[in-house]
């Protein structure tokens, strides 16, 4: 008896839906070894973090303890948010009894946690900003989790993780999470850029988009300009000249994970310069700006500090804050050309 088929559409649309993370992960790896299950079980976990943030962030207006601030001051000496907690705790909570992580690194957290029944098997190091722009989240705006995975380098008993202080070229993986009007997951293993879109039904992340491309230029550029006369004279040069083209717009969200993706399909550059209040950057060199160089770089595009690729820069601390220029490659060496014009 002739095996009864499904039509070519049905199967083309039921193998997407199989293309989970964890699925794509060995596909990408072309092995079913035990790293790549292993870094297979790891994305899976993230996916898992990003679930539980974003199902909280779905009826954030409707529970107590979601919306505005703990009162306390983090490491970053910022005023830290009830999500900011949640959104850290859960990355702690999806890798215990994982034996994948022994370490996670996080903006909220002044060192390291250690999960000691990982530690003398866990061959990885997750360095996190669990809820990237959370000022966004009491107005509804979009807000993101940032990661990047290392290798266990060795087992770091003096808990003093010297180890982690390696530039971005040391990352194994990264990506981010976007809580959206859809909740997508972009990653990269360091063989192009890919797209997850949350599937509500299916309760799984679901591939959308392979080797995404940044175009080589665009027409967006995204910074804070309330920032202009604290700038460098190169950046402020730079913001003159996309005020004269023609075509060009601003758009700013207050999140680097929204404003990157947005860069990331539509091309353009974003930008953090140094300021006087912040003069060796804003933003966060281990985990915003290196998993994010890494992904721009994965796809085509650019991320520097202004004189160097972001992903060379040499960390001297966990928490090092660095100036940030990524987008279209052409975009962003415009910027380091206004840049190093205005050198004195
Ligand atoms: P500003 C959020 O606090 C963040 O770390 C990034 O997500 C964002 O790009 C930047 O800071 C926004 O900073 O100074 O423009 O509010």
């Amino acid at each position: 008896m002739a095996q009864a088929t499904i039509s070519e559409t049905h199967t083309r649309d039921l193998d997407r839906d199989c293309t989970t993370l964890s699925r794509h992960v060995l596909e990408q790896l072309q092995s079913f070894g035990p790293e790549a299950q292993d870094l297979s079980a790891l994305m899976q976990r993230i996916g898992l973090a990003a679930k539980l943030i974003a199902r909280r962030l779905s009826h954030a207006g409707l529970v107590d303890d979601a919306l505005g601030f703990t009162g306390e001051i983090n490491v970053q000496g910022e005023a830290v948010k009830r999500m900011d907690v949640y959104a850290n705790q859960v990355f702690i909570s999806v890798f215990r009894q994982s034996g994948l992580v022994c370490r996670l690194a996080s903006e909220e957290m002044e060192k390291p946690y250690y999960i000691p029944e990982n530690c003398p098997i866990g061959r990885y190091t997750l360095l996190y900003d669990p809820l990237d722009g959370s000022a966004n989240v009491d107005v509804d705006l979009n807000v993101g989790s940032i990661f990047a995975v290392r290798r266990q380098e060795f087992y770091d008993e003096s808990h003093e993780a010297r180890d982690l202080l390696q530039p971005g070229d040391r990352q194994i993986a990264a990506g981010y999470v976007l809580y959206g009007a859809s909740t997508l997951l972009v990653y990269s293993l360091g063989q192009g850029v890919h797209v997850f879109v949350l599937d509500p039904s299916l309760g799984e992340f679901v591939l959308a988009q392979s080797d995404v491309q940044i175009p080589e230029s665009g027409q967006i550029y995204s910074v804070n300009e309330g920032n202009f006369w604290q700038w460098p004279e190169g950046y402020r040069q730079y913001i003159r000249e996309m005020h004269r083209r023609e075509g060009y717009s601003g758009r700013y969200s207050g999140a680097l994970v929204a404003d990157f993706h947005r860069i990331l399909m539509q091309g353009g550059v974003f930008l953090y310069p140094e300021t006087v209040k912040n003069p060796a950057g804003k933003l966060r060199l281990l985990y915003e700006a290196a998993p994010m160089a890494f992904l721009a770089e994965q796809a085509g595009g650019k991320a520097s500090d202004g004189q160097q690729p972001i992903l060379v820069r040499q960390p001297q601390a966990l928490h090092d804050r660095c100036p940030l220029i990524i987008g279209s490659a052409a975009d962003v060496d415009f910027v380091e050309a206004c840049l190093a014009e205005s050198v004195p």
